[in-house]
């Protein structure tokens, strides 16, 4: 049985309490390795470790920082295989996606934030002849890095690359659901010339762990991505404490498909944003909004491609879904389905657990599934399910679809299918999202600001904005 390990002040370490966790795998709902099971003792020698090293990873400046930060993304990229394959086994997502999008981008965030550190801006005001101010951004010094098990090394490295980047050591805690590639990445750290202390990871419960680090004086600044409820915790922690917070959280995504659409790309499309890894992707659309004209053509035509999708072994390339993340996940999921049956919804297709054979019998499958015939208030329309399950819902014109779009308390992602480029303004600049994709769905330009409103969130990831996060900006006033 693997043991993974913390890593601190560059050592790979077991928890000081000498406690393990068990960590499954979703395809085959059995334990495949042990997790270091960490307190805030390991917290605190992680945070020693990283305020020794803070000076000079600081002094290294941008360049040399960048240039260690590209030998890291180049030893994932080097082990692509090997990555993909250990995501694939601790998430339950097919192998196929975790090579097209898990890994490629944990390898593009390190290389993002390596090159844009080099031109990242600053600004000076001129006071005529009576002074000139110029604004200095400097590193915060230690902060804290807290990810869930959807998109375990994107998410993970999406913090820790312009955190690092930007000058600051790094207290990171991977979701205890996927430890394993934030654990092997933690293992090239050495070779990649990162120096110890810079980035320390330590593994464990999320109320042990993930609490200690929110409220440990020494870090002044966290950055978290999961749910809306663990959000609210970490802010009721760290407000007194006046740290800075970034909480990415959850979503209740809306796709407003107009009668004018492409209808044929709108289809293939929707099906990806509905079920893409097996639906946990807080940018998944959960809600399918339909023009009543078309309403009935795209409920049968949709209906019938998801009849069409395959669940099945990850490992297999015709998979298009995998196993869900967790046993506890598979029940809250079914659970929402019975929900929405109780609460007069028709599950049009899908609605069950699938039970494969050989090896993957105990694994834990859901048949993708369409629901019609909830309305805008009840439970099933209101609440995150994170797995794959949609509802459709028919709109009759605009001002219809942007209120049922609006009516939830989410407000990160969207998706607009129209070729009407005035209702694109209109519709876009209306909805109560951080991120209006238009007849599109998860294209990423990595410099737009990333995130939510309302309980999605709080601030922006990417680019300038998560430099900005990770430096305290300081005005300096210099007399003429
Ligand atoms: O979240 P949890 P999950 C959301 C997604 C879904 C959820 C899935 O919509 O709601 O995240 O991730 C740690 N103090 N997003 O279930 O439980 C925990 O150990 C400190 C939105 O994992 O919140 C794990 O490492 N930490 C997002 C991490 O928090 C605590 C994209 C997340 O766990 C803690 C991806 C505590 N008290 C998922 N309790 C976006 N908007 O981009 C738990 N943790």
């Amino acid at each position: 049985m693997e043991q993974l390990l913390n890593l601190i002040d560059g050592e790979q370490r077991p928890a000081i309490g000498g406690g393990w966790l068990d960590v499954y795998e979703p395809a085959k709902g059995q334990v495949y390795a042990q997790l270091p099971d960490s307190d805030e003792r390991d917290v605190e020698a992680a945070v020693d470790a990283a305020h020794r090293a803070f000076p000079a990873w600081n002094a290294l400046g941008r360049e040399g920082r960048s240039a260690a930060i590209l030998r890291l993304a180049q030893a994932i990229e080097d082990d692509m295989e090997g990555f993909v394959r250990d995501e694939s086994r601790d998430n339950g997502k097919p192998l196929s996606l975790a090579r097209r999008v898990d890994i490629p981008r944990a390898v593009s965030n390190f290389r993002f934030f390596a090159t844009a550190i080099l031109h990242f801006p600053s600004e000076a005001h001129l006071m005529d002849d009576v002074a000139v101010n110029y604004t200095d951004r400097q590193p915060i010094g230690v902060v804290g890095a807290i990810s869930p098990w959807n998109l375990p090394l994107y998410l993970f490295t999406w913090k820790i690359a312009p955190a690092l980047a930007a000058g600051n050591c790094v207290v990171a805690k991977p979701s205890e659901v996927t430890p394993l590639t934030a654990y092997r990445m933690g293992t090239l750290c050495k070779a990649a010339g990162i120096p110890p202390g810079v980035l320390n990871i330590v593994h464990g419960l999320g109320p042990k762990v993930g609490a200690a680090i929110t409220a440990h004086p020494r870090i002044p600044a966290i950055s978290f991505t999961g749910g809306t409820r663990t959000g609210a915790e970490i802010a009721r922690v760290a407000a007194p404490l006046f740290k800075k917070l970034s909480l990415e959280l959850g979503g209740k995504n809306p796709v407003l498909v107009f009668a004018d659409c492409d209808f044929e790309d709108m289809l293939k499309t929707t099906v990806r944003s509905s079920f893409t890894n097996q639906g946990q992707i807080c940018l998944c659309g959960s809600r399918i909004l339909v023009e009543r004209s078309i309403y009935t053509r795209f409920r049968d035509a949709f209906v019938e491609r998801v009849k069409a999708l395959t669940v099945g072994d990850p490992e297999r390339g015709t998979s298009d879904l995998g196993a869900v993340v967790s046993k506890d996940h598979m029940e809250k999921v079914l659970a929402y389905i019975d929900l929405a049956r109780t609460e007069g919804g028709t599950v049009l297709t899908g609605g069950t657990r699938v039970l494969l054979d050989g090896a993957l019998k105990d694994g834990w499958y859901i048949a993708p599934t369409v629901i019609e015939g909830l309305g805008p208030q009840c439970r099933t329309n209101q609440e995150e399910i994170f797995g794959p399950v949609v509802t459709l819902q028919p709109f009759d014109d605009e001002a219809e679809a942007l209120a049922l779009a609006n009516a939830t308390p989410y407000g990160l992602a969207s998706v607009v299918w129209t070729t009407d480029l005035k209702r694109t303004h209109r519709v876009a600049r209306a909805l109560q999202a951080g991120i209006v994709w238009v007849n599109c769905w998860m294209v990423r330009d990595l410099r737009t600001p990333f995130g939510g409103m309302k309980q999605s969130g709080v601030g922006r990831e990417g680019g300038v904005e998560a430099l900005r996060f990770f430096t305290e900006a300081k005005n300096i006033c210099i007399k003429l």
